[in-house]
């Protein structure tokens, strides 16, 4: 069967995924939603801004004819995972996740496990602290009610709006990051305390590990929940699936 992929992207192996498919002549197309000022290039054909929920995103799949979705985004882009589960079920398109698993506290790792961004935000009521909010822009407000601490900011583009928090400093730049690099820049900042997504991956552990190297305890917020799909965990799996026909009942 001739394929005709949608990938939602915005992640390190979404862009991996793209690239391996161009190599191997297989049709599709990656999807961003047009969070930053300029999404990375990719090997495929893209597209950029939500779809219109799950019935724009029915309306999109067969429109464009898509034999396949593969949901690569962000472990915490879980309404966007969870409208492909629904979107993928009405239209009869099979569905793979890309995902990656959760980061798991090693030898020397001082984690405070918090379930959502409002725990990380309750766990910060404590004394002034300096503080590397590594979580990137869209949930900075939920962090105001934590004035007393410095902040150093990670942030992908530079800040449109003013920053809710009386003494911050923002640092514009894009994953991946390197351990290095991280280790030099919480240096730099006197960094007592980090705060962290649990991403997983490669693309945002520098600073968890930098962490552990500095002995710096970690705020760590543990993902959201995302409806039952099919899930896959490298490139190679993904191809598997393909190529068994997957279909949405799988058989
Ligand atoms: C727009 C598309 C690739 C993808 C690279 C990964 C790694 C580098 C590390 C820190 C943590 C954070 C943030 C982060 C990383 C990868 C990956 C990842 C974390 C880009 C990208 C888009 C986004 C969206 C952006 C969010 C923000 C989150 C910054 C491209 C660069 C904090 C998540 O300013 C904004 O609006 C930013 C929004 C969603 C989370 C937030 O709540 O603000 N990612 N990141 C995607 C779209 O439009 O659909 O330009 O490549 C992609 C990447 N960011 O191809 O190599 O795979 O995770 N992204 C987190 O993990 O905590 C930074 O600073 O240590
Ligand atoms: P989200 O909260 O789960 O999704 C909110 C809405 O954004 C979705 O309902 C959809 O709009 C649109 N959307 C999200 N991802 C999209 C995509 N890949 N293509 C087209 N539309 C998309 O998503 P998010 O957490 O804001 O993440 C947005 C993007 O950033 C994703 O691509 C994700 O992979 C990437 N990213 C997120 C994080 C993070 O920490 N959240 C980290 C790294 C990368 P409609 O309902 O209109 O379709």
């Amino acid at each position: 069967m001739t394929h005709n992929l949608l990938v939602l992207g915005g992640t390190t192996e979404a862009t991996a995924l793209c690239r391996r498919l161009a190599e191997d002549g297989i049709a599709g197309t990656i999807s961003f939603a047009g969070r930053v000022e300029r999404p990375v290039r990719q090997p495929l054909p893209q597209r950029v801004g939500g779809f219109g929920g799950v019935a724009g995103l029915v309306t999109y799949l067969k429109e464009a004819g898509v034999t396949h979705v593969v949901d690569a985004t962000h472990p915490f882009a879980a309404q966007m995972s969870a409208h492909a589960v629904a979107a993928c079920q009405e239209a009869g398109v099979p569905l793979i996740a890309l995902t990656r698993a959760p980061w798991a506290a090693q030898e020397g790792d001082q984690w405070q496990h918090v379930p959502d961004i409002a725990g990380a935000v309750a766990a910060l009521d404590r004394p002034a602290s300096r503080v590397m909010l590594a979580v990137g822009r869209m949930h900075l407000a939920e962090f105001a009610p934590n004035p007393q601490h410095v902040y150093l900011l990670r942030l992908v583009d530079p800040p449109k709006e003013d920053l809710p928090f009386p003494d911050c400093h923002v640092v514009v730049d894009r994953g991946p990051f390197s351990e290095d690099g991280d280790l030099a820049l919480m240096r730099e900042h006197g960094i007592e305390l980090v705060v962290s997504k649990n991403a997983g991956g490669t693309g945002a552990a520098a600073k968890i590990s930098a962490a552990r190297k500095l002995g710096l305890p970690v705020i760590m917020i543990d993902r959201p929940a995302i409806p039952p799909r099919a899930e896959a965990h490298g490139v190679d799996e993904v191809l598997r699936w393909l190529d068994h026909g997957a279909t949405d009942r799988g058989v």
